[in-house]
C-alpha cells in the first residue's frame, strides 16, 4: 500500500541544507532517493539547485572555481539533491584530487538510493577530458545519468540548433539543456519527479 508520504508531489521550495561531508565515514544513511549533480567546477551546479529550488542562495554559488568542495545535500520533502565537488580545478593540490576520487568512488558504489545522476556539460565547449572520464564512469555505474548541458543564455539561438549535432558524437545518453534564465527548468523538475517517483 502506498504511503502518505508517497502519494505526495515533490515540492522543490521545500529544500533545505541538510549536511556536507568530505570524507566517505561521514556519509549519511540513504534512506531517501538521492539526484546528484556532478560536473567540472564553476560548470554551473549550484547555481542550477538553486534554480531548481526557486532559491537564491541555497547552494553558494561563485565566480571562483573550486568553490564546492564537499558533496553538499540538500534535503526535499522527498529525496536529496546532492551536490558533487566539482572536478578539473588546476590549482588543487594532488592529495586533494586523489581524496576526490576516492570519495567519488566510495559515493558512486556504496549501494546508495541513487536515482538519477546529471552530468553538467558547459554548453558552448566540448566536453574535457575530464568531463568524458567522468562521463565514462557514470556509464559503468550503470546508474540511469543525463547530460545537462548548462548555460544556454551564452549561446545564439542559431548555435542552439547545432548543439544537438556537436554533443551527439560524445554521448549516447539522453541531454537536457538549461539556463540559470530559467530555459528548462521546470521541464529539469518533472523530469527529477519521474525519475524519483518510478521505482515507489
Ligand atoms: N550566464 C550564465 N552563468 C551561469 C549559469 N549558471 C551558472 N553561471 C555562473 O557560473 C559561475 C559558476 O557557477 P556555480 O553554480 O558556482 O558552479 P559550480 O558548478 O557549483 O562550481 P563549483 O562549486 O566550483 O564546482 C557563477 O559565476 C555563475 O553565476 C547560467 O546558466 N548562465
Ligand atoms: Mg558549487
Amino acid at each position: 500500500m502506498m504511503n502518505q508520504q508517497k502519494k505526495d508531489a515533490i515540492h522543490f521550495h521545500t529544500a533545505r541544507f541538510e549536511t556536507s561531508f568530505g570524507s566517505a565515514e561521514q556519509f549519511f544513511a540513504s534512506d531517501l532517493p538521492e539526484v546528484v549533480l556532478a560536473g567540472r567546477s564553476n560548470v554551473g551546479k549550484s547555481s542550477l539547485i538553486n534554480k531548481l529550488c526557486n532559491q537564491k542562495s541555497l547552494a553558494r554559488v561563485s565566480a571562483t572555481p573550486g568553490k564546492t568542495e564537499t558533496i553538499n545535500v540538500y534535503r526535499l520533502n522527498q529525496l536529496r539533491l546532492v551536490d558533487l565537488p566539482g572536478y578539473g580545478y588546476a590549482k588543487r593540490a594532488k592529495t586533494r584530487l586523489e581524496d576526490w576520487g576516492d570519495l567519488m568512488d566510495k559515493y558512486f558504489t556504496t549501494g546508495r538510493d541513487i536515482r538519477l545522476v546529471l552530468l553538467l556539460w558547459d554548453i558552448r565547449h566540448d566536453p574535457s577530458e575530464l568531463d568524458m572520464v567522468m562521463h565514462d564512469f557514470l556509464e559503468q555505474t550503470g546508474l540511469p545519468f543525463m547530460i545537462i548541458l548548462t548555460k544556454a543564455d551564452k549561446l545564439t539561438k542559431s548555435e542552439l540548433l547545432q548543439v544537438d549535432s556537436r554533443f551527439s558524437r560524445f554521448s549516447g545518453q539522453p541531454r537536457h539543456i538549461v539556463s540559470a534564465n530559467g530555459m528548462g527548468i521546470e521541464e529539469l523538475r518533472e523530469i527529477i519527479r519521474k525519475a524519483v517517483m518510478k521505482e515507489e
